[in-house]
């Protein structure tokens, strides 16, 4: 009786790690792939900022031109630059998609998702919809998760 409970804690938890190892495959949106993971930073005030890789693997150029956020008063597309030695975030019109996969990540281009309707919390699901110019939209429930290394760890 012990042994198999002791067997079906083993596979439960061979099982767990499976899942969790597991990559999300690329999500097709036009001639774009969308490449995990999608995440969003937990928030501790008004805003947050979520991340995400995108390709255009055939080489047709494209541009993340709009992403909306039910959650979210305003979302903006923010790059960051070094002023003076100083990093600032600043809002740019569009975020250019070319062959090679461009990443949003911490202290880098990110989507700005500001006025928050409600504190979004580790383990969440928040949808987001990405609007591309030539891609058309597509809807894509983003993971609010802590990020895993202290180098992914600059202020969004
Ligand atoms: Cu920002």
């Amino acid at each position: 009786m012990v042994m198999k409970k002791i067997a079906a804690l083993i596979i439960f938890t061979v099982g767990i790690l499976i899942a969790t190892a597991m990559v999300s495959p690329p999500i097709p949106v036009g001639d774009l792939s969308i490449i995990g993971p999608c995440w969003i930073r937990p928030s501790t005030g008004p805003n947050t900022a979520a991340y995400l890789t995108i390709a255009s693997p055939g080489g047709q150029p494209d541009k993340l031109i709009k992403v909306e956020c039910e959650d979210a008063t305003t979302v903006e597309l923010h790059d960051h630059i070094n002023d003076n030695g100083v990093m600032k975030m600043r809002p740019v019109p569009f975020i250019e998609i070319h062959k090679d996969p461009v990443s949003l990540k911490p202290g880098s281009l990110h989507i700005m998702l500001m006025g928050l309707k409600a504190s979004f919390q580790s383990k969440e699901k928040i949808p987001l919809t990405l609007h591309f110019e030539k891609a058309g939209k597509i809807t894509i429930d983003f993971s609010v998760k802590v990020p895993e290394s202290t180098e992914d760890n600059p202020p969004a």
